[in-house]
């Protein structure tokens, strides 16, 4: 039954159905399946299906763009299942967007669910934020972790304009900079002066603890 439901969920992402996305995610919550494995088992699996195809020619842009759009339909109603009841003293401040030039989100957007879920107060700023977002944010915020998504070769270089504005700022020994995204690495972070680097959502959850040293 939950197994039906997971592939009809991957399946309207990989068909790029956001209507259908929503349908599968209400009727999912519906019958009690926990949000954040309807979230890996469907959407995401779903997605990465989608980059698969895309990466062999078989999907063009468009589709990716209506396979992106499917997974965000699908996590506007699951998210809010997932973070709904927390009302946990935090951990920490967090704010994490996608860095200038890259408006990838969806691996951003996860990791904030998750961080959320774990009891970190993130604000998300979104996509294609400059360097000088990130700090406005992080002052506003008073954030004590600061996450920068970046998803092209071409604007993994905007996570170190970060760490430098943080840097100018004043800011930088009062926050960590954790940075992830796929082609980001550890020896990328190594290089760049990031605290930490995340391969995936929830791993970023385990570094966001290590790096303010707080219990898991
Ligand atoms: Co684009 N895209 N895309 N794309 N896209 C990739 C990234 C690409 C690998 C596809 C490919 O060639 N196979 C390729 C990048 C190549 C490279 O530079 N290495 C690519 C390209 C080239 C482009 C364009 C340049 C295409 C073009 O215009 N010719 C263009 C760029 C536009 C721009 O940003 N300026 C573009 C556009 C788009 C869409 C808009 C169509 C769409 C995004 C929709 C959206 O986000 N609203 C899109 C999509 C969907 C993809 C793929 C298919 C999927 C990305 C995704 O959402 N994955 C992607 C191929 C792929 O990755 N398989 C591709 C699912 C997500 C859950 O995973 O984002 O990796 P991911 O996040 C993971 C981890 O990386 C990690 O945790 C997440 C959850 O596990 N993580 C963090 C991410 N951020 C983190 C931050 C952390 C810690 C961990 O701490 C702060």
């Amino acid at each position: 039954m939950s197994e039906e439901i997971f592939d009809k969920l991957a399946q309207a992402v990989i068909a790029g159905e956001p209507e259908e996305a929503v349908e599968l995610a209400k009727r999912a919550l519906d019958q009690g399946l926990d949000p954040l494995t309807c979230i890996n088992e469907g959407l995401t699996r779903g997605i990465n299906r989608v980059g698969e195809l895309f990466s062999t020619g078989e999907y063009f842009l468009p589709d990716l763009v209506i396979a992106g759009d499917a997974m965000n339909a699908g996590l506007t109603i699951l998210e809010p299942a997932l973070v709904g009841d927390q009302e946990r003293e935090t951990p920490g401040r967090v704010v994490l967007g996608t860095v200038e030039g890259d408006i990838h989100e969806i691996g951003k957007t996860l990791v904030g669910i998750m961080l959320t879920a774990n009891g970190f107060r993130v604000t998300d700023i979104g996509a294609d934020k400059s360097a000088a977002e990130f700090v406005a944010a992080a002052k506003e915020n008073g954030a004590t972790l600061v996450g920068a998504s970046a998803l092209l070769t071409t604007t993994m270089p905007e996570q170190q304009q970060i760490i430098e504005a943080l840097e100018e700022a004043g800011l930088r020994d009062q926050v960590k900079v954790m940075v992830g995204g796929a082609p980001v690495s550890q020896s990328w972070a190594d290089k760049i002066g990031a605290d930490g680097y995340a391969e995936n959502a929830m791993s970023a959850v385990a570094l966001a603890f290590r790096l303010i040293d707080a219990p898991a």
